[in-house]
């Protein structure tokens, strides 16, 4: 029987093979730190999870068994709506409430925006100062597909390391990005008022997984027209359970309206528990997050064995359907797994 560990042992078959005691006493003392929320070992057991390598596996493993406690809360929407100023004012109003917060943000560098102002990250820097905030950033390029598996496995560290909340901010665009944030607990979309492009940007994609809607920048003009879209909108669609998303309107730069976020979150959260919704996202998460995995794992092991370009180039020279290909490098991942198994 091959172990994970033996198996990355041998990609370096000059050295000697590390110490399974060393690793696994390195791995308890990773886990112990982590739920004493020491942010270094946040720090490494997420970069842990967001990379490739099987040791993240045994990571999850047991990290698992303390989470479930954690209040988590999506925030997506278009970029540049506020999405970031709203995180920060969620945690400093959750941290005034003595509460204590753990914030992932994916894609922070968004190319429409550019990132933070100054201002913004003059704010942030007092949240960094904060013991009772941790906040991360996650890489999102390269992690193609892997992105949501990646994000949920880190909430998961930040669950396990006994943060009240834990908050996820990604730019609602494109699938990836989206299924990032689907099936947690309560997903804020957030809007700004005025272009009507915003509204389409909603009903692609954002508009069937949002439990609470937040228009951003009510300072501008056109909130209420906003709202009245919006409110068709939803009049109209099928929404994917008995609970109608709140329209909420916020000014995230001076702090307005964010109580009446969290209250609509927790009023939804209530929801969920009353109607047993809640069960049914957490179904939905870990069939998500399995099959996740399991893509990730089907084609590296195909990819190990043929090699899925290997055999793409193959196909593509002497004229193999795409299901001939597939079959293949199935096979090759097939037996790959019974030796792995055997
Ligand atoms: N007028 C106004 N501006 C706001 C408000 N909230 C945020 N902003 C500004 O909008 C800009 C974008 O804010 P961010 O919080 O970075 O937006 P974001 O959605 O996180 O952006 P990306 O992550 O790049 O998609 C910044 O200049 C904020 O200061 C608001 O309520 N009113
Ligand atoms: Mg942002």
């Amino acid at each position: 029987m091959t172990t994970d560990s033996g198996r990355a042992a041998t990609g370096s078959p000059d050295r000697a093979a590390p110490d399974p005691a060393a690793l696994d006493s390195a791995l308890s003392t990773m886990v112990e730190q982590v739920r004493e929320r020491k942010p270094r070992a946040l720090a490494r057991a997420i970069s842990r999870v967001e990379g490739g390598g099987d040791d993240r596996r045994e990571l999850i493993r047991r990290l698992y068994p303390y989470t479930g406690g954690a209040r988590v809360l999506g925030i997506t929407g278009p970029p540049g709506a506020g999405k970031s100023t709203l995180v920060d004012r969620l945690a400093r109003t959750l941290r005034e409430r003595g509460d204590t917060v753990g914030i992932l943000a994916v894609d922070p560098t968004s190319p429409y925006t550019g990132g933070a102002l100054l201002g913004d990250r003059i704010r942030m820097q007092s949240l960094y100062l904060d013991p009772g905030v941790y906040i991360r950033s996650m890489a999102t390029r390269g992690a193609m597909g892997g992105l949501a598996r990646a994000t949920h496995d880190a909430v998961d560290v930040l669950d396990a390391a006994g943060f009240d909340w834990v908050l996820v901010e990604t730019v609602g665009v494109g699938q990836d990005e989206v299924d990032v944030v689907r099936s947690v607990e309560t997903v804020l979309v957030v809007t700004v008022p005025g272009l009507g492009d915003d509204i389409q940007a909603i009903k692609a994609g954002l508009m069937e997984i949002a439990d609470v809607f937040v228009i951003n920048k009510a300072d501008r003009d056109g909130v209420d027209r906003t709202v009245r879209d919006l409110e068709t909108m939803l009049s109209l669609a099928e929404t994917r359970s008995d609970w109608r998303p709140p329209i909420v309107k916020t000014v995230a730069a001076r702090g307005e309206g964010v109580d009446e976020v969290l209250e609509q979150a927790t009023a939804h959260r209530a929801h969920l528990v009353e109607s047993g919704g809640l069960e049914e996202r957490r179904r939905q998460l870990l069939r998500l997050r399995v099959e996740a995995i399991l893509k990730e794992r089907v084609l590296a092991a195909a990819d190990e064995t043929l090699g899925v370009e290997h055999e793409v180039e193959r196909g593509l020279a002497e004229h193999h359907d795409p299901y001939r290909v597939a079959d293949r490098l199935f096979a090759g991942a097939v037996s790959a797994a019974r030796g792995e198994a055997g």
